[in-house]
């Protein structure tokens, strides 16, 4: 990290604020890993004569991306698991998740230089055993890591708290201003109330809590009837006597988060009166959602404009290779604008708030927007001219790889790839 100011600048900076500024040859200056002013490049120059400047002509200058739910973990999955129903791919995870953690380590590094590669700066990474967390926390990215909780089980309670705790401490002892510790209850079907609220219990509001929430109406239907597909998968491929679930419903899951930083990942079966639930009940609330991962699982995707009348912004994040084609965040971006219904103008700007201001809210950052005070993370994608929001993720779509990307003020794209971290 240099100790003297320096000024990195643009034909066309984006803020990402909520104003959504668009500034011709604006810069920033950063100092010490942080972002100390925006603005008119010429003006930067004149209160800062000695500071370096490194501009990028024909080049949009916007926060660094934001990946805010992705399991590293599953990054060597091709063609084993099913797609196409939620439930045929759940089968297909109990019955081969071993067979995909095949040289797991050398396919996650391969994960992580796709994130930088595309202008990702932070990621939200969800991780069910550990095999990521000593990558992630030396690699470039900044990252915010959700031990994820899983274990309905109530005779195997004791044990599934006590794993989790270690792994949990294990990461506890990697926190650092680029790895924030978090936590995950994977989800209403997978987890026992009991062994959710002892999780729950130690955690601050300040922790960003993950769950994947309502991904299928399978899942609902459990939840509010203890009948249907849940009800027979549990019994005849779980080989559970009387299955029933631990929750009196959706309402009582949501309660598990009262006073809580609470991200609801999926939400495709989501009530608005859920949504109104967890807002009054927890101390932020966030959706997230995974387009390609929700097509390819139950067919459907998330009613963007439902949760713009209840004034919550979405997050856009890719999910893991186990239920994505990818992990390309560019790629979560088109494939999202083809595909929300709505007028292209206001989504293309929604999309990109979704991986940065938005996204860094929902991870409990202090990025994705320029602004004075924040983290200097930073991308820049080769573009001429872009007046607009549909202009800007239209060139960056092309762009189709970042240029640069500052994380923490540090240059890391273009950088040495072959080091040892990659
Ligand atoms: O978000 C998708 C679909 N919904 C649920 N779980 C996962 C997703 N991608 C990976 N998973 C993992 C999860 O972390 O699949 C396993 C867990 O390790 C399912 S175990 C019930
Ligand atoms: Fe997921």
């Amino acid at each position: 990290m240099k100790d003297s100011p320096e000024i990195i600048a643009a034909s066309t900076l984006v803020t990402c604020d909520a104003s959504f500024t668009i500034l011709e040859h604006g810069g920033v200056v950063i100092f010490r890993g942080q972002i100390v002013k925006v603005g008119p490049l010429a003006h930067l120059k004149s209160a800062y004569p000695g500071a370096p400047v490194a501009f990028y002509k024909h080049c949009l200058l916007m926060p660094a991306l934001i990946n805010a739910h992705i399991h590293f973990e599953f990054s060597s999955h091709k063609d084993t698991f099913t797609y196409g129903s939620f439930e045929a791919w759940l089968s297909s995870v109990i019955q081969h998740r071993n067979a995909v953690f095949h040289n797991a380590k050398r396919h996650i590094h391969h994960a992580i230089r796709a994130q930088l590669q595309s202008g990702v700066g932070s990621v939200g990474a969800i991780s069910s055993y550990g095999l990521e967390r000593e990558i992630l926390a030396h690699s470039a990215l900044r990252v915010v890591f959700f031990d994820e909780l899983i274990g309905s089980a109530p005779y195997a309670l004791e044990q599934n708290f006590k794993d989790f705790q270690e792994r949990h401490a294990r990461s506890l002892k990697y926190k650092s201003p680029k790895f924030t510790p978090a936590i995950a209850i994977h989800s209403p079907y997978s987890v026992h109330k009991e062994l959710a609220q002892r999780v729950l219990e130690r955690a601050d509001a300040h922790t960003p809590i993950s769950t994947h929430f309502l991904e299928s109406h399978a899942e609902l239907e459990w939840l509010e009837s203890g009948r249907g597909w849940f009800g027979r998968f549990f019994q005849e491929s779980l080989g559970v006597a009387n299955p029933a679930p631990s929750f009196e419903g959706v309402v009582d899951f949501l309660n598990l988060f009262a006073h809580k930083h609470l991200l609801l990942v999926h939400a495709l079966f989501a009530r608005p009166e859920h949504f109104k639930h967890a807002q009054q009940i927890a101390t932020q609330t966030h959706i997230i959602t995974c387009p390609r991962s929700n097509r390819l699982l139950s067919g459907h995707l998330l009613e963007v404009a439902r949760l713009r009348t209840l004034a919550l912004p979405y997050v856009l994040a890719t999910d893991g290779k186990s239920s994505n084609l990818d992990v390309h965040l560019l790629e979560e971006l088109r494939h999202a604008l083809f595909s929300l219904p709505g007028p292209l103008e206001h989504n293309a700007q929604d999309l990109l708030l979704a991986c940065t201001a938005h996204a860094s809210k929902a991870l409990g950052l202090n990025n994705g927007v320029l602004q004075e005070g924040k983290d200097a993370d930073l991308v820049l994608f080769s573009a001429k001219k872009a007046h607009t929001p549909l202009d800007i993720l239209l060139r960056i779509l092309q762009a189709q790889k970042a240029r640069a990307l500052y994380i923490q003020g540090r240059r890391v794209i273009p950088g040495s790839l072959s080091s040892r971290h990659f």
